[in-house]
């Protein structure tokens, strides 16, 4: 049976266009509207940090509990579902030194106990999944902190929030630069040798980015190759990335569609989808577009996905068997792309 594939986003890729470099370009959504576009693009996953969830992850916990069964009431009405959440540790004065791998003992433990609070909050919401997007654990100077230090300190938080709650699973989402000059666990296979470290190596895996596999110089199918074989591919962001630099987020395929068709190629062929995993995407739109068509990047990157699988299933596989069996990678090269330009 082919598998029917389920889209999700988070409401952080509805945005006003700031960057690094200027203000906002057009009005924030409120989220109730966002939430609307999930059913109307086509999409019924919904991804949170802990923030998205509830309006101030310092706030005394019966408040933080009351919004976040409010936020679940209103997930219910619309038939969404909470994908994960994912602890917000990247912006707080509190995390300014990493958050895992801060030098303070005390900011370590402010980044746990939101950790915890990111699985209680996932509980009220109804997700087992917790991401962990580990934005500051590097260096802007590699003398600032001890490398091997900060793997302990990684295991020792990956290994509290297994022991905080027996059922959840912890994903991995790696990058290997940005906002740090250098990450600590800058690739999926670092994260998946540190899961082995852990107390319980089943309940940890990955969500794999494609622009963050392609800012470390590795093939995205490649890298989801890696965490399928192992049963740790849990979830993706796809998007798309022009070469080694700021992290670009563009629509899915928009750069390289053959490198998009390979992705969804290798999660097709290995049953990515059948466990009720997302077709996640982390995309952003231009900062040109208006408010009124800002959307558009999701709709964008959802139809060439579609499109992709249709292209995977008609592909003709006795054909790629027997130039794979003469060794002519020429003809297969030629071969794939006339696939893929319709000819
Ligand atoms: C990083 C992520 C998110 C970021 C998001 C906001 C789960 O690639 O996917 O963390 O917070 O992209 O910019
Ligand atoms: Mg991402």
């Amino acid at each position: 049976m082919a598998t029917e594939y389920r889209f999700s986003f988070g409401p952080w890729n509805i945005h006003t266009g700031a960057d690094a470099f200027g203000p906002p370009v057009r009005d924030e959504f409120s989220f109730a509207e966002k939430l609307q576009f999930y059913e109307d693009l086509g999409f019924d996953g919904v991804q949170f940090h802990d923030d998205d969830v509830v309006s101030d992850a310092d706030a005394p916990w019966s408040q933080q509990e009351q919004e976040a069964k409010d936020l679940k009431k209103l997930l219910d009405d619309r038939g969404l579902v909470a994908e994960f959440v994912a602890p917000r540790l990247w912006e707080h004065p509190n995390t300014i030194d990493g958050a895992l791998t801060a030098n303070s003992a005390e900011m370590r433990r402010y980044a746990l106990e939101r950790s915890k609070r990111a699985i209680d909050i996932a509980n009220l919401i109804g997700t087992k999944n917790i991401v962990l997007w580990p934005a500051r654990e590097g260096t802007y100077i590699r003398e600032s902190k001890d490398p091997a230090a900060a793997l302990e300190q990684i295991v020792e938080w990956l290994n509290a929030l297994l022991e905080h709650d027996p059922e959840i699973r912890i994903l991995g989402e790696m990058k290997p630069n940005e906002p740090m000059d250098q990450s600590y666990v800058p690739t999926t296979g670092h994260f998946v040798g540190l899961a082995y470290k852990t107390a319980d190596p089943d309940r940890v895996g990955v969500l794999i980015e494609s622009a963050h596999a392609i800012l470390a110089g590795l093939d995205p199918a490649d890298e989801m190759a890696y965490a399928l074989y192992q049963g740790k591919l849990w979830s993706v962001h796809l998007n798309d990335q022009n070469g080694p630099k700021f992290d670009e987020d563009k629509a899915f395929g928009s750069v390289d569609l053959r490198r998009a068709f390979n992705q969804v190629r290798v999660l097709e062929k290995h049953g990515y989808g059948r466990s009720g995993e997302f077709v996640g995407l982390d995309v952003k739109a231009m900062r040109t577009q208006s408010k009124e068509v800002s959307t558009k990047h999701l709709r964008n990157s959802r139809a060439v996905f579609l499109r992709l699988v249709e292209l995977v299933r008609s592909l003709d596989e006795r054909r790629v068997q027997e130039l794979i069996a003469a060794r002519d990678y020429e003809e297969l090269d030629l071969f794939i792309m006339q696939h893929l330009i319709g000819q």
